[in-house]
C-alpha cells in the first residue's frame, strides 16, 4: 500500500463546435496517451480556477461557461499514483492552441467525442467508458 499517495488531478474537457481538445502526453506517466489539458489542483484552489489556469499554461487559450463534470479514480500501479480526477466542461470560443509545454506534450489536436483516439490517458478513457457525454458534444 501506499498511504497518503493520493492525489487530485483536474481534466479539462474544453469544446469548441462539438470537438474536444486533447493533447498526447509526453515525458510524464501516461507518455504516449491522448489526454485533456489538466494537472494537480494546487491548494484551496477551486476544480475550476485550476481549469482556467492549466489551459491557459498549457495552451494558452481562454475557456468560459465552465461547470463541474464527473470524477473518476484511478490507479496507476506500475508508478504506484492514485488520482481522483476531478472533470471540469467549459467552451473554447477563439484562438488556436499553443504548444506552451513542448517537453510535456506533442500536439493539440480537436476530436469527436464519439471518435477519440487511442491510447486515451486512463483518466479520460475510464470516464469515456462510462459514457458520460460532455454537453454540447458532436
Ligand atoms: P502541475 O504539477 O503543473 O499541476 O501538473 P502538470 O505539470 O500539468 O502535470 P500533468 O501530468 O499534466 O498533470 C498532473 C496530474 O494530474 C497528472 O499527473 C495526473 C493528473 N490528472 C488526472 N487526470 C488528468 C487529466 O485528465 N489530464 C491531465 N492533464 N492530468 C490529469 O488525474
Ligand atoms: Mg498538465
Amino acid at each position: 500500500m501506499n498511504p497518503g499517495k493520493q492525489l487530485v488531478g483536474v481534466g479539462a474537457i474544453v469544446m469548441r463546435d462539438g470537438l474536444v481538445l486533447l493533447g498526447k502526453r509526453m515525458g510524464s506517466h501516461g507518455a504516449g496517451t491522448w489526454a485533456l489539458p489538466g494537472g494537480h489542483l494546487e491548494f484551496g484552489e477551486s476544480a475550476a480556477a485550476c481549469a482556467v489556469r492549466e489551459v491557459r499554461e498549457e495552451t494558452g487559450l481562454e475557456i468560459e461557461s465552465i461547470t463541474a463534470g464527473p470524477y473518476t479514480s484511478d490507479v496507476f500501479s506500475s508508478e504506484g499514483k492514485h488520482y481522483i480526477t476531478l472533470f471540469v466542461v467549459a467552451r473554447s470560443d477563439a484562438g488556436d492552441p499553443a504548444l506552451c509545454e513542448p517537453e510535456k506534450c506533442s500536439g493539440w489536436q480537436w476530436f469527436r467525442w464519439s471518435e477519440l483516439p487511442s491510447p486515451l490517458f486512463q483518466p479520460l478513457a475510464t470516464l469515456h467508458a462510462t459514457g458520460f457525454v460532455p454537453n454540447g458534444a458532436a
